[in-house]
């Protein structure tokens, strides 16, 4: 399978994120792109590319342009703010929820870092926006060689996508790698796309980005919100709404869940992709269900991923897949691969 990769992702590497109640170091960190990329070079899976250049409409045919305008600037900003926070990252503190307002635009760049964000534990970096650019480009690239007729991609790329929306970063993640490349299909004709994403937790970016919309089908397996993050979105109620009612499907499963009945819920996944009857099939792989996995609670052992590829590759679709969490460090090259592998057989 061709690779899309790009060692920009190494910009992004932050130092610490806010984990109950201390600063605690990232758990999302260059390493984890390192390792797959051996993993990938060692078991020969396939030739590993550059991503083309693409200027940034792609990128905000989904994310809106006043938080574009501010994830290009933040780093400058923040350490105009004080020339020692050129050895920090930067954190937000502050948060517009309910009866604040989002529309305004405050001069305060704390204050805007609030209103883009969601949690305190995605740090931004002097390289944060080069790095995630970087990766979206990977993603589009992905994409670009499924149109032209490869039956798979692989975009390597972090920080990770699926937690990160129109106008918001969060959960390690800043531009959406995965729904810019779904759009992208959208926007080179295909006419329905399926995002399916299996990382551990629910992707309630791509969710929200994809909500209203009957052209792009969004699944997500995922530890159940009431005890897993992003907590307030990805239970099973939500169905999408207007045109987009019926289109958004969420399966989560009891922290604790084993292979077997993760199994059952892709099958149901892939069978509801298949009525769908979509051109192509965008993949956020996360493999963050590996048992070790250390801010996580699924229990798959790494052979079991050799299985979902399998799975994945009898839905018989033109397929994208893009890298997400997973955070066992160490074995999230081999989980990765043999996903990747499974697919090919
Ligand atoms: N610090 C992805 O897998 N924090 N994001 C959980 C541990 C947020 C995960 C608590 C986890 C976000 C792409
Ligand atoms: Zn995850």
């Amino acid at each position: 399978m061709l690779t899309i990769y790009n060692d920009r992702h190494a910009l992004h590497h932050g130092k610490l994120e806010m984990f109950r109640g201390e600063l605690v170091p990232c758990f999302e960190v260059p390493a984890r792109a390192d390792y797959v990329l051996q993993e990938l070079q060692q078991r020969r899976l396939g030739p590993i590319e550059e991503p083309s250049a693409f200027d940034d409409a792609a990128i905000a045919r989904v994310h809106a342009q006043r938080y574009l305008d501010f994830l290009s600037g933040a780093w400058d900003e923040w350490v105009a703010l004080d020339p020692a926070n050129a050895t920090r990252d930067a954190l937000p503190s502050y948060w517009p929820i309910r009866t604040f307002r989002s529309d305004v635009l405050p001069a305060s760049f704390p204050a805007r870092m609030g209103l883009f964000s969601y949690d305190a534990g995605t740090p931004l970096t002097s390289g944060t926006w080069t790095a995630a650019r970087a990766g979206a480009c990977c993603a589009l690239t992905a994409a670009a060689r499924v149109l032209q007729g490869d039956r798979a991609a692989f975009a390597l790329t972090r920080p990770p996508g699926h937690h990160a929306g129109v106008d918001f970063f969060g959960g390690y993640c800043f531009l959406n790698n995965a729904a810019i490349a779904a759009q992208s299909l959208r926007d080179a004709g295909v006419e329905r796309v399926a995002v399916l994403d299996i990382d551990y937790h629910h992707g309630n970016g791509t969710q929200a980005i994809f909500y209203e919309r009957a052209d792009v089908q969004f699944t997500s397996l995922h530890g159940d919100p009431h005890t897993e993050y992003p907590y307030y979105l990805g239970y099973a109620d939500e169905r999408g709404a207007g045109e987009g009612l019926g289109f958004n499907h969420n399966l989560p499963l009891a922290r604790g869940s084993g292979f077997a009945q993760w199994r059952e819920a892709l099958a149901t996944a892939l069978r509801g992709i298949a009525a769908f009857k979509p051109g192509a099939l965008v993949v956020s792989l996360g493999l963050d269900t590996f048992a070790g996995d250390p801010i996580a609670g699924f229990t798959l052992a790494t052979a079991d991923y050799l299985r979902v590829g399998e799975d994945l590759s009898r839905a018989g679709l033109p397929t994208v897949f893009v890298f997400e969490g997973g955070y066992a460090v160490a074995e999230v090259g081999a989980n990765a691969v043999n996903v990747l592998e499974g697919f090919m057989q």
